[in-house]
């Protein structure tokens, strides 16, 4: 299945830490189909923290959405993510915003991500990877 992660890091040497967790994407996730432009962006929900450098995914991946959400988290954390708080600075955030035409609403996973709403820099990220488009073209 194809799905759009985006990855964000406002903490340490930023492109480093996103280049990591490609590499781990890539190795454990799915292969790379596309790769967006790399955007800083304000950060969003709690202001007073380092700008994000943001970018995103296409990916193709084997794994379930719930699969691929316990990779993401484990990635995360080897990364060198440590908890802090909602909306806060990160190491390393992987964010999966759509899974392909899947709707999911849980606690722990909401696709269509809800950033695609709220947040510029999602659409932007989005609409790059799927050529102007914000979802998957339904079949
Ligand atoms: N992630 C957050 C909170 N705020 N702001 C920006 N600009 N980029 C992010 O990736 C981001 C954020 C928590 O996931
Ligand atoms: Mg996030
Ligand atoms: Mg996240």
């Amino acid at each position: 299945m194809k799905a759009v992660l985006i990855l964000g890091s406002n903490i340490g040497n930023r492109r480093e830490n996103l280049k990591r967790a490609e590499k781990l994407i890539e190795k454990f996730c799915g292969r790379v189909l596309k790769r967006s432009s790399i955007l800083e962006t304000a950060p969003f929900g709690v202001s007073n923290q380092p700008y994000f450098l943001n970018y995103g995914l296409l990916i193709e991946t084997p794994h379930p959405p719930f699969e691929l959400l316990k990779l993401v988290k484990w990635i995360e954390r080897i990364t060198g993510r440590f908890p802090t708080y909602r909306w806060g600075p990160r190491v390393v955030d992987v964010d999966i915003v759509l899974y392909g035409n899947y709707r999911i609403g849980t606690p722990a996973l909401t696709i269509p991500h809800k950033g695609l709403r709220d947040r510029d820099f999602f659409k932007r990220i989005t609409a790059e990877l799927l050529d102007g488009n914000l979802f998957f073209n339904r079949l």
